[in-house]
């Protein structure tokens, strides 16, 4: 199992559709991101996570693969996709890459095989006949709406889809299926690769049969299934387990802690981290993501807190996160993305970098990228989007009611190209961007990045902290204010060294209770100027002290 250090690291992630065009189509490319290499070494990161540009029909941006081991041509060649890995390795970071094997796309000749009556290849996929009256085998419901069974009229059966139709269900009780991953793996070890992060990993077991769910989607029968466990850790013995120096991350939907704890375990040779959700369900009443209700701090305090102490004690590892391609931009999200942008965007930064795991930035959030705005369905490009836009029209909902919601929650929010300058299309591309730029772009781009308030230097200086002081690699968690209704505070501790993190998560001022912060502490860092005595926080105020 690896045995490289995970605390003193951070990983950059990039969505490459919206970094950077180099050739005007309106799409980012590889050339792209090498052209923004030295932009990312500025921010000290070790890791580019850069989520798929595999051949793809982009039913689901490339999260349906067509063909695992080449590059699809709008994103570039081989020869970029080497060149990128050895620009990188110059700057001292690797390259981590994203491994769909849920699922891959329909038009892969995996699937295409299958249809044409290849048993060898039909036994890569789960196939099965449907219930009487024209019924398929279950109800369960694709995570994009609708049933996840897709209907193969030739032989009148149904192949089973999590996700988008587009996203045939790998079987990976068959050892084929898990002899042609691994062979993937070992095929980007080979090009250089030091990382690899595994898309919604924990729902690959499937059960035995296929039973109707009479209180819920269906995840119950497919999420955390116990074989999750042996398949991971073949893949990790015959792949990455091979070295020393690969690190690896799972996307945990909906995982439970003692699974999480066991998929990112030292002990247990299966995955060096996993990133888990339960944080960021904070704003979904009952379940439902389409439903508008403000964040409740409460949760999300007491959701990190108990995520926090129990990983460190069964040993499991965070990926840290406030959001990805998937998510509202977090400053639009639990911070203020008016008056106090630029002070919520760094307290929340201050909260995350403060804790036990390795953190994740996703591209523009160093800048404090917001939300898209966009107020008309052509704006949207996301198939979960639109999909969710005909099923609330279809409810009756408003258009008021709809659109409200797409605002707080499509995944197209975190996709509006990065906003390098303030010209008309940030300095995205000279052509047409295939997702609008946000507005914004006039005001909020990396042009200020040399501003020592910027909110780049600001999580520049973070990372260099993390660099600098084991308590923050290795520390201790300890909860503060569990109860306190406005402030997040905790503590790390290593070796005598006492770090504390004190946050105001609201645009009001607070008052500190007396003896939090040590007074013979040292600020490593905040977002206001720090002088005289501590009795409050200001409006999204963050300070993080180190004693001893
Ligand atoms: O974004 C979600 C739905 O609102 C999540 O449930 C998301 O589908 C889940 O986190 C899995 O995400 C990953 O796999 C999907 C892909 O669409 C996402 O982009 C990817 O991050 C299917 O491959
Ligand atoms: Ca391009």
């Amino acid at each position: 199992m690896a045995a490289i250090k995970l605390g003193d690291k951070a990983v950059y992630q990039i969505y490459p559709k919206s970094f950077q065009d180099t050739n005007g189509d309106g799409i980012g490319d590889l050339r792209g991101v090498i052209r923004r290499l030295d932009y990312i070494k500025e921010l000290g990161v070790d890791y580019l996570w850069l989520t798929p540009f595999y051949p793809s029909l982009q039913y689901d941006n490339g999260y349906d693969v067509a063909d695992y081991k080449a590059i699809d041509p709008v994103y570039g060649t081989m020869e970029d996709f080497d060149e990128l890995v050895a620009e990188a390795g110059k700057r001292g970071m690797y390259l981590m890459m994203d491994m769909v094997f849920n699922h891959c796309s329909t038009k892969h000749e995996w699937f295409q095989k299958a249809l044409a009556g290849d048993p060898f290849y039909r036994d890569f996929f789960i196939i099965r006949k449907g219930k009487a009256g024209g019924l398929p085998p279950s109800n369960w419901l694709s995570k994009f709406g609708g049933s996840a069974w897709g209907y193969l009229p030739a032989t009148d059966e149904y192949y089973l889809h999590l996700f988008h139709v587009s996203q045939a269900d790998l079987n990976w009780e068959n050892p084929h299926v898990r002899d042609a991953c691994c062979d993937v793996v070992n095929f980007w070890i080979e090009k250089g690769v030091k990382g690899f992060r595994f898309d919604v990993i924990n729902l690959i077991s499937k059960p035995e049969s296929y039973e109707d769910d009479l209180c819920g989607d269906g995840h119950k029968f497919y999420t955390d299934l116990p074989k999750v466990h042996e398949f991971l850790k073949e893949l990790n013995r015959r792949t990455f387990g091979r070295f020393e120096d690969i690190i690896t991350v799972g996307e945990m939907a909906s995982s439970d802690l003692e699974n999480s704890i066991r998929y990112s375990g030292r002990a247990t040779e299966e995955l060096s981290m996993i990133f888990d959700f339960h944080h960021l369900k904070i704003d979904y009443p009952s379940g439902n993501k389409w439903e508008i209700q403000p964040f409740r701090f409460h949760d999300l305090k007491h959701n990190l807190f108990t995520w926090q102490t129990e990983m460190e004690k069964g040993d499991g590892w965070h990926a840290l996160f406030w959001y990805n391609h998937d998510q509202p931009r977090i400053v639009s999200r639990i911070g203020d993305e008016g008056k106090y942008r630029v002070e919520s965007a760094k307290m929340l930064a201050t909260v995350l970098h403060g804790l036990r795991g390795t953190p994740y930035i996703y591209q523009g959030e160093e800048i404090g990228m917001t939300n898209a705005g966009f107020q008309d369905i052509s704006q949207y490009r996301d198939i979960e989007t639109l999909n969710v836009f005909n099923r609330l029209k279809s409810e009756g909902k408003t258009d008021g009611e709809v659109y409200g919601s797409l605002q707080k929650k499509s995944r197209d929010n975190a996709r509006t190209p990065m906003q390098w300058d303030d010209t008309e299309t940030a300095g995205f591309t000279d052509g047409t961007p295939w997702i609008e730029v946000n507005g914004n772009c006039r005001q909020i781009n990396t042009l200020d990045r040399e501003n020592p308030d910027s909110i780049f230097q600001y999580y520049k200086n973070l990372i260099a902290l993390r660099k600098a002081y084991p308590v923050i690699q290795e520390g201790s968690f300890v909860p503060l204010l569990e109860e306190d209704p406005r402030i997040l505070a905790y503590r790390r501790v290593l070796d005598g060294q006492e770090l504390t993190v004190a946050c105001n998560f609201f645009g009001e001022e607070t008052a500190l209770p007396q003896g939090l912060l040590p007074e013979t502490g040292r600020v490593l860092i905040s977002n206001y100027p720090q002088e005289g005595k501590r009795d409050g926080l200001r409006p999204y105020e963050a300070v993080m002290v180190l004693r001893g």
